[in-house]
């Protein structure tokens, strides 16, 4: 076979590989065995040497022109494939720059906080001031102003964590009322948000940290009438709504007469559940007028003045305001429940 025939039938077949390559890697073997460095058009143009001049010419001619053939063919081949594959990955990434862009995530006050500020916001509308106190008490403050002596059974009634040096975290808001009534005299109005800690079992309802907002009004003919209003006002801004409530004889040694304010529990509409410890009742406000003693231990004198305090359980006024069936959630810090508020 002359040169000239070996090349026709070369080009036919290289036309045929290249024009059918299934991908680019097919398309590259081809390309390799034909036009590469050490292809079949390279392996004939090494053999033109033994032509005479006229051949040479001629076959050369004929050589770049089968050579120009497949170049052609294969760059065509070659953008399709790449093109191709362009348009997979643009399919596959695709993105809709028309959409609104998702936005900065705004942050949120805790549940806690926010009812917080709307009691806070409430009570100063109504005269009160809002105060505060430490959270690292002296047992004087905790409990001897408030007319619990060492070994009072009440003692017992709040498990206590005491702190090497004889200080001890304190188990409840009342302190602050000594420690207003010292700093500010009479007549008083104050309210005294904060947290509580206390050295007890867990469960739905009772944590070892937890927040009370402590109430006292001090004056001349304070009754328990002016009580039930502070207190009613408290909960028809907190629940928008009427709650069932009932009051109840309670026994706090820094009040006389004491009283238990209850809520029916929001839960379960008073049916029983966790949560109310299957009573239908939480107990929320614990309330009293205060006893003279106490007045005493604030530098004012019983014969001139009396008033009313109260402890609301705030933690558990959250609950309640929300439905929320553990106490635990609350201090938790998991996002996904306190971005529901
Ligand atoms: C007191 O702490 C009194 N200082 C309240 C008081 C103030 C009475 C002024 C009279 C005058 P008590 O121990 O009941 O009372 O707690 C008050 C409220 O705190 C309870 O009604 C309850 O709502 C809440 N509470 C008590 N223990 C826990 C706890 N472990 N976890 C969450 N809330 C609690």
């Amino acid at each position: 076979m002359s040169i000239a025939d070996t090349l026709t039938e070369l080009e036919t077949r290289a036309a045929a590989l290249l024009d059918d390559a299934e991908d680019a890697e097919a398309l590259e073997t081809a390309r390799v065995e034909f036009l590469g460095r050490k292809g079949a058009l390279a392996g004939i143009s090494k053999e033109m040497g033994r032509l005479t001049p006229e051949e040479r010419a001629q076959v050369g001619r004929l050589l770049n022109g089968v050579k120009q053939n497949l170049e052609a063919r294969y760059e065509t081949r070659k953008a399709g494939f790449e093109r191709a594959a362009l348009d997979a990955r643009l399919a596959g990434e695709w993105l809709d720059l028309t959409l609104p862009a998702p936005g900065p995530r705004p942050g949120r006050l805790h549940p806690l906080t926010q009812i917080m500020r709307e009691l806070e916001d409430l009570f100063t509308s109504l005269g009160f001031a809002v105060v505060d106190g430490p959270e690292v008490e002296t047992e004087w403050y905790n409990f001897d102003a408030l007319n619990i002596p060492p070994a009072h059974p009440a003692r017992d009634a709040q498990d206590t964590f005491w702190m090497e040096d004889g200080h001890l975290l304190r188990t409840h808001t009342s302190p602050v009322q000594v420690r207003a009534m010292e700093r500010f005299g009479a007549p008083l109005r104050i309210i005294a948000p904060g947290r509580v800690f206390r050295n007890e079992e867990l469960d739905a309802s009772h944590e070892h940290t937890f927040y009370q907002l402590e109430g006292m009004m001090v004056d001349r003919h304070v009754s328990v009438g002016h009580m039930l209003y502070f207190m009613k006002s408290l909960l028809a801004a907190i629940f928008g709504r009427e709650v069932t409530v009932r009051l109840r004889p309670g026994f706090f040694p820094f009040v006389e007469p004491g009283f238990e304010l209850d809520i029916q529990c929001l839960l379960c509409g008073g049916k029983g559940c966790p949560v109310c410890k299957q009573s239908g009742w939480v107990e929320l406000l614990p309330c009293g007028l205060v006893h003279p003693n106490v007045l005493r231990a604030g530098g004012l004198d019983p014969e001139e003045w009396n008033g009313f305090a109260f402890g609301l359980g705030l933690t558990r006024l959250v609950m309640m305001r929300y439905g929320i069936d553990d106490i635990r959630h609350l201090a938790a810090g998991d996002l996904r429940f306190l971005r529901q508020f």
